[in-house]
């Protein structure tokens, strides 16, 4: 049953906390979100702004929907995974056929993945996008078999997604190693999840917009513009996901497509982002687990993960700066701007010591004000030009790259600091409504509200029982929860 299509919009509501007829503990308030988000087969990240599947959403709503319905759970990544391009990719979307198209844009009319992505083996009968989102899967299909190990047996859950996710990986680190240093690259701002990000202004500095007559926003009709990014930003996120698309959604280099050049594939644009690979890096670590679970090889998989932290400390670490830059790999320097995603390889259990130290005085310090002026990690550096409180990833806080952080704390031996984040986190997502994403200093609610990981990851600190997180890769990889 699909309930998406038959729910009205809604104007965002005040926090759900004030609300008399709100259920009665932060517990039930972000159960009841997930709930209203569910589609049947999925959950949506917004039943108003976003009302399709979107990729890393899933993968964090998985990961706290296991505590509520492992079988959701887990039905959660299979629904996702069914979408999977033949050559390995995961799309950033899975549209829900019984939504309008002018629900959403950009929509399967402009995506065209079942022609334009034929030759990439896209999937016939399910409209998808072409472009992909962090691969945080694997370490979320780790973590929703342990919540449930038997039930998850029973399934065949991990035999089935196995291939799905090792292939997915394949895909990133053969196709879109654009640099040639062994990191991933992403190819549209969209595919790192982090849109407007001030880190992204240099190298989309060189792209075309699209005309703005050319497209139709549907965004603006959910909230404040002055929440989320430009027409202008939109105007280049249209051109180079036409362009990709025209294209063929294929990942050649310069090389390959007869430019020659210096790397950075057939596009517009191309950056190596330290959240996108350490993600990637941690799900490596998942999938290696996974793997020994069923009797594969895992050892060579975790060989893998740690040859990769070298890869990321080796292309994207600044010492200057005490954290990680993004790499634009068509001018081939580090982008001297300081975004949330430099601080995310705190996650990564091969990190060195020195370089886990730096990450939390940075956090701490005058850049993210942690413990200080802040209440939770900003998306960009208080102290940069291009900082705005309010404007999608330009200064507001997020609540995934929150809860990745704390983790990361954890692993390092930060508790004081991880248990303060993980009260903040728990308290400012119930005060705002479970909101998309806040005011880094006040907590006031921005974007949408009802925000699906936002209350999926909530719960998943509601159970936290930081006590069990010794071990490094265990507390990546889940040892510590469910
Ligand atoms: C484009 C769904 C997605 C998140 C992204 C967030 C936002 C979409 C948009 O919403 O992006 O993919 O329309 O702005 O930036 O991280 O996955 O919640």
């Amino acid at each position: 049953m699909d309930r998406t299509a038959q729910l009205p919009t809604r104007p965002a509501r005040p926090p759900v906390a004030h609300d008399p007829a709100a259920p009665s503990s932060p517990h039930l308030r972000a159960a009841r979100v997930l709930e209203e988000n569910w589609t049947g087969t999925s959950t949506v990240p917004s039943r108003g702004l976003y009302p399709h599947q979107w990729s890393w959403d899933s993968a964090f709503i998985a990961i706290g929907l296991r505590h509520l319905s492992p079988l959701r759970a887990q039905t959660e990544l299979e629904t996702l995974l069914d979408a999977q391009w033949a050559d390995g990719r995961i799309p950033h979307i899975v549209f829900n056929p019984s939504v309008p198209l002018d629900a959403y844009f950009p929509s399967p009319d402009f995506w065209r993945s079942s022609t334009a992505g034929r030759a990439a083996g896209a999937p016939r009968t399910v409209q998808t996008s072409g472009i992909v989102q962090p691969p945080v899967h694997a370490l979320a299909a780790w973590l929703v078999h342990r919540a449930d190990p038997g039930l998850s047996r029973a399934r065949g859950f991990l035999v089935r997604a196995y291939p799905r996710l090792a292939a997915w990986h394949r895909y990133l680190l053969h196709r879109r190693d654009l640099g040639g240093g062994g990191l991933v690259s992403v190819v549209h701002p969209w595919e790192q999840g982090m849109d407007n990000s001030p880190c992204w202004d240099r190298p989309l500095s060189r792209v075309t917009p699209a005309p703005a007559g050319a497209f139709r926003r549907a965004d603006l009709a959910h909230g404040s513009p002055g929440d989320r990014p430009t027409d202008l930003d939109y105007g280049r996120y249209v051109r180079l996901a036409a362009d990709y698309r025209d294209r063929g959604y294929t990942d050649g280099t310069d090389r390959e497509a007869g430019r020659g050049g210096g790397g950075g594939g057939a596009g517009g644009f191309a950056v190596e982002d330290p959240a996108f690979n350490a993600l990637l890096i941690a799900s490596e670590h998942a999938l290696a687990r996974i793997a020994h679970e069923l009797g594969a090889a895992g050892p060579a998989r975790h060989g893998r993960a740690r040859r990769l932290t070298a890869a990321l400390v080796d292309r994207l670490w600044d010492p200057a700066a005490g954290m990680f830059l993004c790499r634009d790999v068509r001018g081939g320097e580090l982008i001297p701007e300081r975004g949330v995603s430099g601080l995310v390889p705190l996650l990564l259990p091969a990190l060195p010591r020195e370089l886990a130290a730096a990450l939390v005085r940075t956090m701490c310090g005058p850049h993210f004000g942690l413990g200080g002026v802040t209440r939770l990690v900003p998306s960009y550096d208080l102290l940069g030009e291009a900082f705005d409180p309010h404007r999608y990833w330009r200064g507001p806080a997020w609540f995934n790259t929150n809860w990745l952080l704390e983790r990361g704390l954890r692993l390092h031996g930060a508790h004081g600091r991880a248990a303060a984040l993980r009260r903040a986190l728990v308290r400012v997502a119930d005060a705002s409504g479970f909101a998309e994403y806040v005011d880094p200093y006040t907590g006031e609610a921005c974007g949408a509200t009802g925000f699906g990981w936002t209350a999926a990851l909530t719960l998943d600190l509601l159970h936290a029982r930081p006590g069990r997180d010794g071990n490094g890769v265990k507390a990546i990889t889940g040892g510590d929860r469910g």
